[in-house]
């Protein structure tokens, strides 16, 4: 399997290499050839090196003595060094090794639960399960009992480590589970962590490329959710390839305001600039006010490089309109962002047209659409400098290739594309097929599911990303997901099998179909189409109180349709599809 992916993937460059330097024209105009698009234009935009897995990978934490005393992450304890970060994560990987009884550095990848807020606390939690040789599970403050036990369980994790904000739900946790635990100090007092053992973890002499980093848990389309397993050469993959592309530096000053669980949160906007030396400022949770002040704050350091989900654009605009819309006010905000923002990110869902445009005239940055997913994180990208194609995701990424195949029964190939160019089969522009990834960024498995794990990879190592794609005018585009199943809401991948799974428990249900219905803000909204057991009455109010309880907060119904009953056709099966036209046409 290796070497045949290894003899693709060879073959592929070195005709990558021999088509790109023919005309252009006259290759175009071969009748049997595919076509090479756009490779001029993408050669020109930026050479940067392709990430290879060949590359010997460090872990993240070890660039972080370089950047000694520079702002690594401001909170709302204060600035955070590197070096002070470094510390405490050495001191909290010594006491975690103790936990378990193990040398520094010697865990050999066993799972560890955490649980953070958003600040300084989390970084040093993560170095620390990394420097400790261990596995890092973040979890989610906003998940319910239930759904955190499931994580710990599933991962098999040996210890939960916890900020002081959650000791409340993580201490019972741990004890119903027999589990180690380890409480953070409160952030402002992370130095208490420090040890002088004088120890130090040696990043430098061994190879941490294969070596497992993160388990960070997704939506399964048909079960419960799964593990990734991402290694610190498939994250660090994912770092340097946006580092590249999206131009990086340590002056930059990032402002954070997503969820720790998810990859948009945890390698676009924390590791990215950790990796560089940059500084993170971390809000606990999102507000739209808070957002805009520290955007338009004229106190040091000044924010430069934003990123969001669509939902957050949204809610920023929905606040701009109600506060921010004098004409003083309008120019001083649009003035400010053009002038000391120089990148403005939008991801993890469809970012609608609307909203790309009134970002537009609000702020004057176009906003930088990119696709990914937990599986392989960062895939394609609008670029930098150079044109964004409102809709478009743009082209792949430094070391990423894609594919988009026909479902037929020889899987055409569609497109086949990587970060200098793009071969289409003459005829099949704007044909819509399912999208496969391979390169350095790609998942090593699902956690103890191999069948699972198995069944998301095609022939030569491409990942299949259960998303509709199509490429056009030299782009390409994400029409949707292959499945009606999987909903994204708030940016957030949600299974509306899981969530059937869980109202089929409620006392007052009888049947149940969940849905996406189309929403401006969230994209799509959770919806429950529900025949109720005789007799029976429930509202919305009741229907969310009892599923927060139960199920992750993304996840919670937020429409609520009775019906007399649930359509099914001779096998039992519900149309989605029609129900959706039905009800949302
Ligand atoms: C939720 N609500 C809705 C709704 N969804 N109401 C109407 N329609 C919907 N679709 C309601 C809730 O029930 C709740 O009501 C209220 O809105 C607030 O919900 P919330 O969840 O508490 O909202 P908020 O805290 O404001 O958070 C919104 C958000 C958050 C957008 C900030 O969802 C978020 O952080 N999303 C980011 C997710 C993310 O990081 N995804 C990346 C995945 S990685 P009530 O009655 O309870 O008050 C990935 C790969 C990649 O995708 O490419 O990046
Ligand atoms: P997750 O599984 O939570 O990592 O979410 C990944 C999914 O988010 C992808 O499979 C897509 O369906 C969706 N996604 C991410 N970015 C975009 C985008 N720019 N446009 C459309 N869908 C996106």
């Amino acid at each position: 399997m290796l070497s045949r992916c290894v003899v693709a993937r060879f073959s592929l460059k070195w005709r990558c290499y021999w088509e790109s330097s023919v005309d252009l024209n006259c290759w175009s105009s071969h009748p049997r050839r595919w076509f090479l698009v756009n490779a001029v234009q993408r050669r020109a935009h930026t050479p940067t090196r392709a990430p290879s897995s060949r590359i010997t990978r460090k872990p993240a934490f070890a660039r972080a003595p370089a950047f000694g005393e520079r702002t690594a992450v401001m909170d709302s304890s204060g600035s955070h060094s590197y070096k002070q970060l470094y510390a405490s994560s050495l001191g909290l990987a010594g006491r975690i090794n103790a936990a378990l009884h193990s040398d520094l550095g010697c865990l050999e990848g066993r799972p560890i639960s955490f649980l953070c807020a958003n600040d300084a606390s989390y970084t040093v939690a993560q170095w620390a399960i990394w420097m400790s040789g261990g596995t890092a599970v973040p979890l989610y403050k906003k998940h319910p009992a239930s759904e955190l036990e499931y994580i710990i369980r599933d991962s098999h994790s040996a210890l939960l480590v916890a900020g002081q904000p959650f000791a409340e739900i993580s201490e019972p946790l741990a004890q119903r589970l027999s589990l180690p635990y380890l409480t953070l100090p409160p952030t402002s007092k992370l130095d208490t962590l420090n040890s002088n053992d004088g120890q130090d973890v040696d990043a430098a002499s061994t190879d941490w490329t294969e070596r497992p980093a993160m388990i960070i848990y997704t939506s399964g389309t048909t079960g419960r959710p799964k593990g990734v397993l991402h290694t610190h050469g498939s994250i660090q993959a994912m770092v340097r390839c946006l580092v590249s592309e999206w131009a990086w530096s340590r002056d930059d000053v990032i402002l954070h305001t997503l969820p720790l669980h998810h990859v948009h949160g945890i390698v676009n906007k924390l590791l990215c600039p950790l990796w560089v030396g940059a500084t993170c400022v971390m809000l606990p949770d999102f507000h739209p006010q808070k957002v805009w002040e520290m955007l338009l704050s004229s106190k040091a350091p000044a924010v430069t490089v934003f990123m969001a989900v669509p939902t957050i654009y949204s809610k920023l605009i929905h606040y701009y309109d109600q506060h921010l819309t004098q004409p003083h006010v309008k120019d001083f905000v649009r003035a400010v962002c053009k002038e000391k923002i120089r990148l403005m990110v939008s991801g993890s869902a469809a970012l609608p047209l609307p909203t790309l445009q009134r970002w537009q005239e609000i702020t004057g940055h176009t906003l930088l659409e990119r696709y990914g997913m937990t599986e392989i994180g960062m895939a394609l990208s609008n670029p930098l400098k150079g044109p964004r194609v409102p809709g478009a995701v743009g082209s792949p990424l430094p070391g990423v290739e894609v594919r988009i195949v026909m479902e037929n029964m020889n899987n055409t190939i569609i497109v086949e594309g990587n970060h200098r160019e793009n071969q289409l089969r003459p005829g099949l522009e704007g044909k819509e097929g399912e999208l496969l990834v391979r390169g350095p960024s790609v998942f090593k498995e699902y956690w103890n599911k191999p069948q699972d794990t198995i069944a998301s990879f095609a022939d030569d190592g491409w990942f299949k990303t259960g998303d509709t794609a199509v490429f056009k005018d030299g782009v390409y585009w994400i029409m949707g997901r292959t499945s009606v199943d999987i909903i994204k809401s708030g940016g957030y991948k949600i299974s509306a099998l899981e969530v059937e799974r869980h109202l089929l428990a409620h006392p007052d249900i009888m049947d149940v179909a969940v849905l996406g219905a189309p929403d401006d803000t969230w994209g799509q909204k959770v919806t429950a189409v529900v025949q109720l057991k005789e007799g029976h009455n429930l509202t919305l109010p009741d229907l969310k109180t009892w599923a927060r309880e139960r199920m992750a907060s993304s996840a919670v119904p937020t429409g609520l349709l009775v019906v007399e009953q649930i359509p099914r056709n001779q096998m039992g099966k519900v149309n989605k599809k029609d129900l959706l036209r039905h009800f949302f046409p």
